[in-house]
């Protein structure tokens, strides 16, 4: 297939607020600096969905989604030295140029490489074009990634070689949600042990959240979800208190700084991307120190607000993009640690599908409340 098109089936999105459509795509073979990758297992994230749903400003139709998945490297286009035919790679939405003139790059402060994100944005490929039609008509890629097919072409610098040993329907919770909760907690909060946390939104990000909080010793976790359905999970997880905020009459952030804690928790963390649950985290931030950290991704034309007191106070507002991993360094060290048992992952899948025509019923499954990650095998 080396140099040649590959007709495979994929989940195209023909529209927004539509279902996914299986269909016969072409997929170019990859050019200068690309790789194709054959797609084992796609996880699903909310962010699918929300792109799906026409919340995000940037989401572009007809397209292919997907961005979490455990691929297979089949081709390589010139110049691509770093993976080979066989690789185990994770597509990596925040990729990693390490190009010398990438002051990015080159900073510990951030993994926000900035090479490539403007084609990104755009749905193409880097050189401004698509991998990818369906009968004749070119689709849009998604998040440099475009896994919700058997199929995708994506730069180098966004894959992640990872150990063969790693089952990929494991590895592709690694592509995006499990990753970011983890270094959301661990690399832009930096959690200490003895700390109080409150985490907003118990799906498979907030999860992770608790997960690398309790793995860095924190003393008090608080999770926050209207979905009661979730407390199960997140107490085996490590959350030591549970609040429903539909089960108050006062806003949220009474009960958690005023009656759980007197000052507020050292670290918040909004995993919903509902701009009235930022605010509320925000302001269960401690007095004079505490972080809160925005991982959830608002809808478009949402803004922020709180009374800049709160700041004056000493709280500080921060936000994750990928929990801060720089991706090619850090995904396979994270991979080694799940495979040596310090970062259990079995436990976030909780429904697994087979085929690309099942993908419609991973999205349905995500929405349905008893979810955390959704793997569809392809
Ligand atoms: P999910 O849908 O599985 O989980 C969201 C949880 O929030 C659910 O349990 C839901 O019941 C709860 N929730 C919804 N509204 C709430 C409210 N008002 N108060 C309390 N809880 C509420 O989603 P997920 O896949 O875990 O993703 C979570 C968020 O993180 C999404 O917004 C997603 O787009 C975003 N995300 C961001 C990054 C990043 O790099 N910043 C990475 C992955 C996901
Ligand atoms: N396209 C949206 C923003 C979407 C967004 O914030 N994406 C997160 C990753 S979500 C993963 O599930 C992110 O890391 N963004 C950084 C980036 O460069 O996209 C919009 O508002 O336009
Ligand atoms: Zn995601």
């Amino acid at each position: 297939t080396q140099g040649k098109q590959i007709e495979c089936k994929a989940a195209v999105a023909w529209g927004p607020k539509e279902p996914l459509v299986t269909e016969t795509i072409t997929v170019d073979p990859p050019k200068a600096g690309e790789v194709r990758v054959k797609v084992v297992a796609n996880a699903l994230c909310h962010t699918d969905i929300y792109t799906l749903e026409g919340s995000d400003p940037e989401g572009l139709f007809p397209c292919v989604l997907g961005h979490e998945a455990g691929t297979i490297v089949e081709s390589v286009g010139p110049g691509v030295t770093s993976v080979k035919p066989g690789d185990h790679v994770i597509p990596c939405y925040t990729p990693q140029c390490n190009r010398p003139e990438c002051i990015f790059c080159a900073s510990p402060k951030t993994n926000l490489c900035p090479t490539i994100r403007g084609t990104q944005g755009a749905g193409m490929m880097p050189d401004g074009t698509s991998r990818m039609t369906c009968k004749g008509k070119p689709l849009y890629h998604f998040m440099g990634c475009s896994t919700f097919s058997e199929y995708t072409v994506i730069a180098e610098i966004s894959a992640a070689k990872i150990n063969k040993a790693m089952p990929l329907e494991k590895a592709s919770l690694f592509g995006c949600g499990i990753a970011t909760g983890l270094g959301a907690a661990w690399n832009t909060v930096n959690v200490q042990a003895g700390q109080s946390v409150a985490v907003f939104g118990l799906g498979a990000v907030g999860l992770s959240v608790v997960q690398a909080c309790k793995l860095a010793g924190a003393s008090m976790i608080i999770g926050v979800d209207l979905n009661p359905d979730k407390f199960k999970a997140a107490a085996d997880f490590g959350c030591t208190h549970f609040v429903n905020p539909a089960d108050y009459d006062k806003p949220v952030q009474q009960v958690i700084a005023g009656d759980l804690t007197k000052w507020g928790c050292d670290a918040t963390f909004d995993c919903t991307g509902n701009v009235e649950v930022m605010r509320s985290a925000l302001e269960c931030a401690h007095r004079g120190w505490g972080q809160s950290c925005v991982i959830g991704v608002a809808a478009a034309g949402k803004e922020i607000a709180t009374r800049p007191f709160q700041l004056v106070t000493g709280r500080r507002w921060c936000g994750t993009a990928f929990g801060g991993w720089k991706s090619r360094a850090q995904v396979p060290v994270l991979i080694e640690r799940s495979l040596n048992g310090e970062i259990p992952v079995d436990s976030y899948v909780t429904h697994v599908f087979d085929g690309v025509d099942k993908t419609n019923d991973a999205v349905d499954a995500l929405h349905g409340g008893n979810c955390l990650r959704a793997v569809v095998r392809y």
